[in-house]
């Protein structure tokens, strides 16, 4: 279904909530606003297949529809359980059903929960998936910590994410490229506008800086991007 919610003028726009109005569009929105979506996920498939362990933990946090966790779940080795989790009860409803669309023999346990109060344990992927940047950036830090000491040795976070950029020149031209790639996938200038006005104060990004230092500072002591288009990142982070 087609992504229309802000192309008629709102008279008082609303803070963006992941609402049934939102879990209707979904596929359709995040396709057409983040760049580099499907070649992530398909990345996120390739790292499960090298990185899961057997009989170990997956974690997909802030999780929707369930889109990583399906790709998760093709390569997971053997005796590998799903942990996916949404504060939003109707992203979790829906996902149900993608999910159990798709047969397969590891188990996915869907859990309505804010990530942050999550057990990590066991684990040998976790994948936040453009879900840290809706996260209070004064938690972050604490969410990160709780992830690296529930990974196994050898175990990895991939942590996607839309940064902004400390040079203003630099900010602007990314910027302005991902405008461009937002109206070739269909998207008006009100749309535009109307998206970016109800995301502010709701998503807030952060630098690469500033996400390389979180990282360290949990103790990974390997961390790197492993993807980019425009403002939208990927980063790999393996525990030793
Ligand atoms: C994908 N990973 O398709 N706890 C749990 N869930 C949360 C929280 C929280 N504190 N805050 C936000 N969410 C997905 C895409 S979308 C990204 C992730 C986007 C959830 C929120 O309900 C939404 O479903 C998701 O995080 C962010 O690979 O829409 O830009």
């Amino acid at each position: 279904m087609k992504d229309n919610i802000y192309a008629q003028p709102h008279e008082a726009l609303a803070a963006f909530q992941f609402d049934e109005s939102v879990v209707a569009v979904f596929p359709d929105m995040i396709q057409r606003s983040v760049p580099g979506y499907q070649t992530i996920l398909t990345g996120i498939g390739e790292l499960t297949e090298n990185f899961s362990q057997p009989n170990s933990k997956l974690y997909d946090l802030g999780c929707s529809l369930g889109a990583a966790t399906i790709t998760m779940r093709r390569k997971a080795k053997a005796g590998c359980e799903i942990i996916a989790v949404d504060n939003s009860s109707a992203m979790i409803e829906r996902a149900k059903e993608h999910i159990l669309a798709f047969h397969a023999d590891v188990p996915v346990e869907l859990l309505c929960e804010d990530i942050q109060n999550v057990t990590i344990e066991n684990a040998s992927v976790v994948v936040i998936n453009f879900t840290l940047q809706f996260i209070e950036p004064e938690d972050r830090q604490a969410l990160i910590d709780t992830i690296y000491q529930g990974l196994k040795p050898g175990g990895i976070l991939i942590l996607s994410e839309k940064i902004h950029f400390e040079q203003p020149a630099i900010q602007s031209a990314i910027e302005h490229l991902h405008l461009q790639f937002k109206r070739a996938n269909g998207y008006s200038e009100l749309e535009i506008g109307q998206k970016r006005a109800s995301l502010e104060n709701v998503l807030i990004s952060d630098t690469e800086t500033t996400h390389l230092d979180r990282l360290k500072t949990a103790g990974f002591d390997s961390a790197s991007i492993w993807f980019q288009a425009y403002n939208f990142v990927s980063f790999l982070a393996i525990k030793s």
